[in-house]
């Protein structure tokens, strides 16, 4: 064990010493080995390694104040937490934007085109690593003691490129260049074991139960501070790398097994290497269970060897220090492992160690798509897992005894029945054979509260997902409706948006609390203020417009009106639907005289979204995407009033382009499909109009904003069921009708390839339109002719995208945050001082 050197903390931090450009300038020095020549990619390592000093003196103060103060935690278990670029809004959060904008003045750069010279950090998929991001923003920023825990992935979300307009993905190589936001904690490493045997054995008077792994592997520590805003605070995100064990034990490296050991860490280092993108549809693979219960293992253990530094075995008062919230099932298997680690490791017995556990922990419910909620094989748990696989046999007998107490008025059919259906361990509907472990129903038996991320979508939780478990506990149900962060989703990607609030509203409190947003409203008819909201919004068009340029080589036009889908390709968020418009928008210009072309309202359309590499027909949509933009856009009939464009490779720093220049943004997911959705709130921050359906966060946005200030169409949720019975009776549209013959007739060329695209929402016997495109798409025809008839009338377009903004209160992170701590974690603000 190293001597501790206590005499070097007195030493005064260096950052509060070396001006900022003199610290660039060093930095640049003695990164790179010369003196000048740098690109600017280098001037953003050089800055962000300064930054990043003044980012850790911040962060060592939080935690030598929490430290002291031993307040209770949340500890935020996420599978993804899609991070995005971190320097400017490490910048911006500490307060420090001047300094270093006119520290790179000084030295020939400027901050935005050093920005971005920044990769995103994209450890996941879309809304649910982003919330997971945002959830971490906010409770810095409330002082909430907090970390987020997850998987350091060697490559992130792959990288998307258009080849002859189809998607080609490439890897995220994102660690090479080094990562300045990081911290290699070099002191806090853990062992992971997989498979092998569990045995009992006597001790003393007592049996014990031994889990001898057969494999095993390091997770190694890696802090990623998280700095609030306007406070002090600056809290953390650990992510754990997966090392293999010979590196910390050089004498199993003797010659002979030179190559054994290789293998060994290639085997190891496998588990964090990369992250899954079935956004919404998880992978059933086993390295995905290995990802899983390596991080959360990891975790835990990291957490209770705190807690036992403090206190000692006292593990009663774990809940009372310690909360955990399970995003998704994803980190589940927490259940099992949190209870293998009090009875096997500290040796407390069963009914203590399940009380503690069900009080420590939470699950938040993101998605209702049925092949979404994950399911283990249990013959894969039991090898990979075995001894959790015991715990949660014997989880499950406690649960299906005590249900059958707790039903015991039922006639004995209908108990078993509903026994059954309850037990987390079940059969596989489509294949008796195999039994599964239904990880949401030992997510919601083992936990204390259990949340939907938006009201329609608690709801469905309670009265279909989980409704069986719903009527047992009714109390654990909660909603929780997400919500994004201000600082990044609006003052720092919109800062021309947001001085102008901050004029108008004379202080610029409402990034800390955006219901001052609401203020707006008075101003939103007022034409002075229109004018220049306006001009903002004509000043963001252009650097989108800048961007499709450098994309597409072509010049779009400004006055047009920009209408973006921006999120994952999938079926259910139907862009399908979206291009079936645009093509009826083009025949119909098509149609028209040049005198008639010149009064309809102009756009510009935008697609944008990754396909997981496995989805066969959300590949075929972008494809249809980009096939109808290569027609439209080369039209010279047509082509001033009508564009289409697929971006590729969406991701968060192309959000924070987008979003700004928005006019209109869709979110027209079958009703009842989407949970909540988060990019709709961006969008209503920065004024964007939204055509949607009643589904997800829509409504609350909806009713936030004033419904009819909102475009809203379609179906709603509870007439789904019995519309996709009634569906192949369904008389659908001529114009309908018309589009697909097009499609099929080979209008955009690959006939074959788009046939079972048609043939997936057409033809009754192939596809069966399950999520009711063809039911949607006349009301869909009619809200786009009312976006049009609105946009017309410039001022009243001007009225409502203000009263989206003004509305747009509710929807901070900080407001959910504030719930989850409230209502569910139970933890307090603990604020270190400056
Ligand atoms: C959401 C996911 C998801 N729901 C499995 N579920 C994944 C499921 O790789 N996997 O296995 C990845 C992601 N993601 C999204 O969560 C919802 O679709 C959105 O509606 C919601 O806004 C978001 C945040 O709550």
């Amino acid at each position: 064990v190293a001597e501790l050197n206590k005499t070097a903390a007195v030493v005064p931090e260096s950052t509060a010493l070396v001006p900022a450009p003199v610290d660039i300038a060093n930095k640049l020095r003695y990164l790179f080995g010369r003196n000048g020549d740098y690109t600017v990619a280098d001037a953003y390592q050089g800055t962000s390694w300064s930054v990043r000093e003044k980012l850790i003196d911040s962060f060592n103060k939080t935690h030598e104040h929490w430290k002291k103060e031993d307040p209770k935690f949340i500890y935020y278990l996420s599978a993804e937490f899609l991070m995005g670029r971190s320097l400017i809004n490490t910048v911006y959060n500490l307060g420090l934007e001047g300094e270093y904008a006119e520290a790179l003045n000084q030295l020939g750069y400027e901050m935005e085109k050093v920005a971005d010279a920044e990769r995103d950090a994209a450890l996941g998929n879309g809304g649910l690593g982003r919330l997971a991001a945002c959830f971490l923003d906010s409770m810095a920023t409330l002082d909430l003691p907090g970390w987020g825990y997850g998987i350091r992935y060697k490559y992130g979300m792959f990288k998307q490129a258009l080849r002859n307009g189809y998607q080609v993905e490439l890897p995220d190589i994102w660690l090479t260049k080094g990562n300045p936001w990081e911290l290699r904690r070099d002191d806090v490493k853990f062992e992971v074991g997989f498979g092998g045997r569990v045995e009992r054995r006597k001790q003393g008077s007592k049996e014990i139960t031994v889990w001898t792994p057969s494999e095993k592997v390091i997770a190694q520590a890696y802090d990623n501070p998280i700095p609030g805003f306007n406070t002090p605070t600056t809290s953390n995100l650990r992510l754990w790398d997966a090392v293999p064990l010979t590196e910390f034990d050089l004498s199993a490296f003797n010659a002979g097994d030179y190559d054994r050991a290789m293998l060994e860490r290639e085997r190891a280092e496998g588990i964090s290497a990369v992250l899954y993108p079935n956004d919404s549809t998880p992978e059933g693979k086993e390295l995905r269970l290995k990802q899983q219960y390596f991080f959360v293992c990891a975790s835990l253990q990291d957490v209770l060897s705190r807690f036992k530094a403090v206190h000692g075995n006292n593990f009663d008062l774990l809940p009372e220090k310690a909360c955990f919230q399970l995003n998704d099932t994803h980190p589940t298997i927490a259940v099992a492992e949190l209870m293998r680690l009090l009875l096997d490791v500290e040796g407390l017995d069963w009914d203590k160690v399940w009380t503690i556990t069900t009080k420590c922990l939470n699950y938040t419910n993101h998605t209702v798509m049925p092949e979404a909620l994950e399911k283990w094989p249990v013959k894969v748990m039991a090898k990979m897992l075995p001894r959790h696989m015991e715990i949660i046999e014997v989880i499950n007998e406690g649960w299906t005894k005590w249900l059958g107490g707790h039903l015991k008025d039922l006639a004995p059919e209908e108990r078993a029945k509903r026994i059954a259906a309850m037990s987390i361990i079940h059969e596989n509907p489509w294949n008796k054979e195999e039994m599964l472990v239904n990880m949401a129903y030992l997510a919601v038996v083992g936990s204390s509260a259990v949340n939907g991320v938006a009201a329609i979508h608690s709801n469905i939780v309670k009265d279909e997902i989980l409704n069986d478990f719903y009527q047992i506990f009714p109390s654990k149900f909660q909603n929780k409706t997400n919500g994004v962060t201000p600082r990044r989703w609006l003052a720092w990607c919109n800062p021309e948006l947001a001085s102008l609030i901050t004029d108008t509203l004379g202080t610029s409190e409402w990034i800390n609390d955006t219901e001052k947003l609401a203020g707006l409203r008075a101003y939103a008819s007022d034409k002075a203020f229109q004018a220049k909201w306006a001009a903002v919004k004509k000043a963001k068009k252009a650097k989108l417009a800048e961007l499709i340029k450098k994309v597409h080589g072509d010049e779009v036009n400004p006055n047009a009106l920009f209408d973006i889908q921006i999120k994952r390709i999938h079926e259910y968020k139907r862009q399908y639907l979206n291009v079936l418009s645009i093509i009826w928008r083009y025949k119909q210009l098509k149609k028209m005289s040049p005198e008639e072309r010149k009064k309809a309202v102009a756009r510009v359309c935008v697609i944008g979204g990754k396909a997981a590499s496995a989805y066969d027909m959300a590949k075929r949509i972008i494809r249809l995407v980009t096939a109808v933009g290569d027609v439209i856009n080369k039209d010279p009939e047509t082509k001033d009033y009508l564009r289409l464009y697929f971006l590729p490779d969406y991701n968060v720093s192309l959000a924070e382009t987008i979003i700004p220049a928005a006019e209109l943004s869709q979110h027209i997911s079958t009703a009842g499909t989407e949970a909540s959705g988060t990019s709709n709130m961006k969008f209503q921050m920065n004024g964007c109009l939204i055509i949607g359906t009643w589904d997800g966060a829509n409504i609350e946005i909806a009713e936030e904003t004033g419904i009819d200030n909102v475009f809203v169409f379609g179906v709603r949720a509870e007439e789904i069921n019995q519309l996709r019975k009634e569906r192949k009776n369904l008389k659908t549209d001529p114009r309908w009708d018309e589009l697909m013959r097009d499609i099929e007739g080979g209008m955009f060329g690959d006939k074959d390839y788009f046939k079972p695209l048609v043939d997936s929402v057409n033809n009754m016997k192939v596809g069966n339109d399950w999520f009711l495109l063809a039911n949607d798409f006349a009301s869909y025809l009619k809200a786009q002719e009312d976006v049009d008839a609105c946009y017309k009338d410039q001022s009243e377009w001007l009225r409502r995208s203000i009263m989206y903004t003004a509305g747009s209160g509710k929807f901070s992170s900080d407001r959910t945050i504030r719930e989850y701590a409230e209502d569910i974690w139970h933890v307090t603000p603990s604020r270190p001082t400056a």
